[in-house]
């Protein structure tokens, strides 16, 4: 007999049958009463496959008392209730290393964009405005100084990135990291300050929730510009608008918000912003990869009880 699985949120399609494959998998979404399906067949499952996007919280963990494993698709583990899952003894996975790569490029991109304003020369372009006259001149990337809120995998991949960019790098995170080759800031406003770009690169969650905060953001300053790949919960949203409407603070590129898909509308008209929908592990080898680790992972869980990246 297979394992019974249970499936939190959609996840790609192939991976949906992988799973199906192995597992005895239902869906949670395609149950018409949440509350009732639970209550009866909670207990029938060991297995739990989310996403970071989904993620588990308390009150679902606690629905399932034969809960084991939990599989999430994605690095981050904000949404899950870390807490929760640890009294009840529950093992969890992520998919860590494999969007390492893909989510560093993308903040590059982001930080070139937002800088040479790629996203509103091409708008510009489409309008016709090429015709009327010349794009204005923006703002040079190679050799600006590069602060980085939270040197890990990813923050040290956009680290290594800013090398091929003569980028001078300076970090910020929860303690110093030993032989590091970038200069520690102990103070982010601090580094905020002395960064020309500071991108976010930290886990989400309570601990970091508006680490960015408006004094952050002011000591950025009008000529400095915020990139963030990690979550929308780690900068202070109303005050990253109200400073970009008052030019208090030179440009924003944005892969994540606060309460996505929802985005600001505030910050649809302004050229100083570059808006993306939360693509920055988006690339079909990565997520196939992630999706690949999900499998491994709950495979090893079944086969040898253990699994292969797991959290903390
Ligand atoms: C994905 C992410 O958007 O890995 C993460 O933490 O936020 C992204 O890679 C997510 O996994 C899809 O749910």
């Amino acid at each position: 007999m297979k394992p019974r699985l249970l499936q939190h949120g959609p996840l790609m399609a192939s991976l949906e049958s992988a799973l199906a494959e192995h597992f005895d998998l239902q869906l949670l979404s395609k149950q018409t009463d949440r509350q009732a399906f639970l209550a009866g067949r909670g207990g029938e499952f060991t297995g739990l496959v989310t996403s970071a996007r989904f993620g588990a919280d308390r009150a679902l963990i606690e629905s399932l008392p034969k809960l084991a494993v939990i599989a999430s698709f994605g690095v981050g583990v904000d949404a899950i209730d870390l807490a929760a899952a640890r009294e009840r003894g529950v093992a969890v996975s992520n998919t860590p290393d494999v969007l390492t790569d893909c989510v560093a490029d993308l903040a590059f991109g982001l930080l070139i964009d937002v800088a040479r304003r790629l996203s509103a020369a091409a708008r510009f372009v489409r309008r016709g405005d090429w015709l009327k006259g010349q794009f204005p001149l923006a703002t040079r990337v190679s050799g600006k100084n590069l602060g980085i809120v939270g040197l890990g995998r990813i923050g040290t991949a956009i680290a290594r990135r800013a090398g091929g960019f003569d980028m001078p790098v300076r970090y910020h995170s929860r303690r110093i990291i030993e032989n590091c080759p970038y200069d520690y800031e102990a103070s982010l406003p601090a580094l905020a300050d002395w960064a020309d770009f500071l991108v976010i690169a930290c886990a989400g969650g309570a601990a970091t929730r508006h680490l960015v905060s408006r004094e952050v953001i002011d000591a950025l300053g009008p000529d400095g510009f915020l990139v963030n790949i990690s979550r929308g919960s780690v900068v202070d949203e109303p005050a990253l608008v109200e400073a970009l409407l008052a030019g208090r603070l030179g440009g924003a590129a944005l892969d994540v918000f606060d309460d996505e898909p929802n985005v600001p509308p505030a910050l649809f008209g302004l050229d100083s912003v570059v808006l993306l929908p939360h693509i920055a592990s988006a690339t079909r080898e990565t997520r196939q990869a992630m999706a690949d680790c999900v499998l491994a992972n709950l495979r090893s869980w079944v086969d040898a009880g253990r699994l292969l990246t797991p959290v903390g």
